[in-house]
């Protein structure tokens, strides 16, 4: 693959003859606390050294000429009728142009090249990643004074609108607010966060891509949004207090869920133990305790495939292949579920034997090849040379 970067650089300077502003927004890794952002509890993402990539310049017009750099596609449509294509690409530029002016900060017309790296379908994030580029590309050419956390919310509201994904805050920003070397843990009920160092001596954070993507994946995500707000509608009978899953505790649950349908009682069981789990394992990485915190992701593992039901056969076989190399301190399926990639830590001196056998293992499995990626922790949304 060519280096996104140069690719929409160069094609930019060729398609329009000018010097273009190039931002870029990384994809995101989650290291624990999952389906815990829509529930208002604890997560904590990085922002990694894939990301997606725009190369963007002010007209004078009101078109809005977009090329995809990957593609050798073009799009045009009017900033005062916007209109949605088929092609289904730009519109992820287009749906952020929408709630920009849902909130009055109008932009004229621009020209933009977009590219990116981070894998699609894989649950890195690559469309909350091309959100986040555009709208902090459309802040520098339009001096819109958009705020870093107002860039985050509106594309989450663009994936909720125009995606239909009821999707919570992590991934917009994990991207915009990423770090070097750190992770970060949000609040999402606050939005307060905090930077945790997360630079372990030898060991990597690797990406193992099941390459499977199942179609359950949006409908049945917005499914658990739904089974966990009807969760809190029973706990909130006897408790009024509890306003979100954040709110309630293990023994609320056993109370008032346990006699309750069993998915609405599984899903709710399992968000307030990932609360509570993120928190702990937190106090691991503070105390260095990396076996421990490794421990906590494979329990992430067990519950989001057993009491969430959002995994498959794909992600649950890679992560018991995990389990039999004691190169590999934890794993576990990663995002929305359904497909993607399975997150795990591995020390970095036994790294290319692992791979390899899992790589087989999978392959003489399920017939997949897979790809792996080993990540890096970046900064976040940035302006880049
Ligand atoms: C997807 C969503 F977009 C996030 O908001 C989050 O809920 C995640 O799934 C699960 O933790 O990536």
């Amino acid at each position: 693959m060519r280096d996104p970067k140069g690719l929409v650089k160069e094609l930019f300077q060729q398609t329009f003859n000018e010097q273009p502003l190039v931002v870029c927004s990384p994809g995101r890794v989650n290291l624990i606390g999952e389906h815990t952002d829509y529930n208002m509890g604890f997560v904590l993402p990085a922002a990694i050294n894939k990301a997606a990539y725009i190369a963007i310049s002010k007209r004078e017009d009101n078109t809005i000429f977009i090329v995809a750099g990957d593609l050798d596609e073009s799009y045009t449509t009017e900033v005062s009728k916007l209109s949605y294509s088929d092609k289904g690409w730009p519109n992820y530029v287009l749906c952020v142009v929408e709630q920009l002016q849902k909130i009055g900060k109008n932009v004229g017309g621009f020209n933009a090249v977009i590219s990116g790296d981070v894998p699609l379908g894989a649950g890195m994030s690559s469309s909350a990643a091309l959100e986040c580029a555009t709208l902090y590309g459309l802040d520098q050419v339009f001096a819109l004074g958009l705020e870093r956390m107002q860039i985050a919310k509106l594309a989450q509201k663009a994936e909720n609108e125009f995606v239909g994904v009821k999707c919570g805050i992590m991934d917009q920003f994990a991207s915009v607010f990423g770090k070097k070397g750190h992770v970060v843990k949000l609040d999402c009920r606050s939005l307060e966060y905090e930077y945790v160092p997360f630079e372990l001596e030898g060991i990597k954070i690797v990406l193992f891509d099941s390459m499977v993507k199942h179609s359950l994946a949006s409908s049945e995500y917005n499914v658990r949004t739904s089974q966990c707000s009807e969760g809190v509608s029973i706990i909130q009978k006897k408790y009024p207090q509890v306003k979100t899953l954040r709110d309630a505790t293990i023994e609320m649950v056993e109370e008032c869920l346990s006699n309750e349908s069993t998915d609405i009682y599984h899903r709710c069981k399992y968000v307030v133990e990932e609360n509570n789990r993120l928190l702990a394992a937190c106090e691991d990485l503070q105390e260095n305790k990396i076996v421990d915190f490794g421990q906590k992701m494979y329990e992430t593992h067990a519950g989001l495939s057993e009491l969430y039901e959002v995994s498959c056969p794909e992600l649950d076989f890679i992560v018991e292949c995990t389990k039999k190399e004691s190169g590999i301190l934890g794993a576990r399926m990663m995002g929305g579920g359904f497909g993607g990639c399975v997150i795990s830590l591995v020390k970095e001196d036994e790294l290319e034997g692992i791979v390899q056998r899992i790589k087989e293992a999978y392959f003489n499995k399920m017939n997949i090849g897979m790809n792996v990626y080993i990540t890096q922790i970046e900064d976040g949304t940035r302006v880049v040379d």
